[in-house]
């Protein structure tokens, strides 16, 4: 029995993992470090000083801890502009349909984004209303592939994480879902995704009856 979604935001909610992105590559490149697909994929979902680290790479050493918390300022900046000028238009299909179907079906909805700017970032989107609890990230601790974002949105709403279904684009968002007990949704590619019990494009072929109504392995 579901009694809760649990939401991550960028790249399932809301079109900003490429903003994300642009933001990391931009600094890449002014500092002359390689920036492939792969690394962009690996970025997914972690939070801000663990991406510092994957960009800086094998180059990490050679910065100070005031000179990354420098650069990693920086690249929230540039993020921070972006996101101030979007509105709903921002929303990935689905997703307000997915809110709207979820309130109606009286599951409780929770947020689980390990950005520090989620709240601000709902409010642009309007879509803050939907959700009864948001888990604060820098309250959790350890970021995802850590369950603990996932285990204080359950605690938040009240609900048992095995009653709870987590939504995610990234791999280590799944392996976040997965640790903490809840059913799993994977929102992109099996090839990223594969660890989860479902995966669809995007929410707009997410079939929440159906969702509601299967037979999950294992968590039960
Ligand atoms: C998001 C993004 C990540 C980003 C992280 C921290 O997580 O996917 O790319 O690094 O938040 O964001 P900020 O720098 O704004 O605190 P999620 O969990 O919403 O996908
Ligand atoms: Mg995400």
């Amino acid at each position: 029995h579901c009694a809760a979604l649990i939401f991550d935001l960028d790249g399932v909610l809301a079109d900003t993992a490429s903003l994300h992105l642009a933001a990391w590559r931009e600094l890449a490149d002014e500092l002359g470090l390689p920036f492939d697909a792969t690394l962009a994929e690996r970025l997914k979902g972690v939070d801000r000083r663990g991406s510092l680290e994957l960009v800086l790479g094998a180059r990490a050493r050679e910065f100070s801890e005031a000179q990354k918390q420098t650069l990693a300022e920086r690249k929230n900046q540039r993020y921070v502009q972006q996101i101030a000028q979007l509105d709903g238009g921002a929303l990935l299909p689905g997703a307000q349909a997915t809110l709207l179907a979820a309130r109606a079906a009286g599951l409780k909805l929770a947020l689980a984004s390990a950005s520090r700017n989620a709240p601000q970032l709902l409010r642009s989107l309007g879509i803050a209303g939907y959700f009864d609890f948001i888990a604060d990230p820098v309250r959790a601790g350890a970021a995802k592939p850590s369950p603990a974002i996932f285990l204080e949105a359950a605690a938040g709403l009240g609900v048992a994480p095995q009653a709870c279904i987590g939504i995610e684009d990234s791999a280590a968002g799944i392996a976040a879902i997965r640790a903490a007990g809840m059913r799993s949704v994977g929102i992109g590619c099996m090839a990223v995704l594969g660890a989860a019990d479902v995966v669809v494009g995007s929410l707009a072929e997410l079939d929440l009856e159906s969702i509601l109504a299967r037979k999950w392995p294992s968590s039960g």
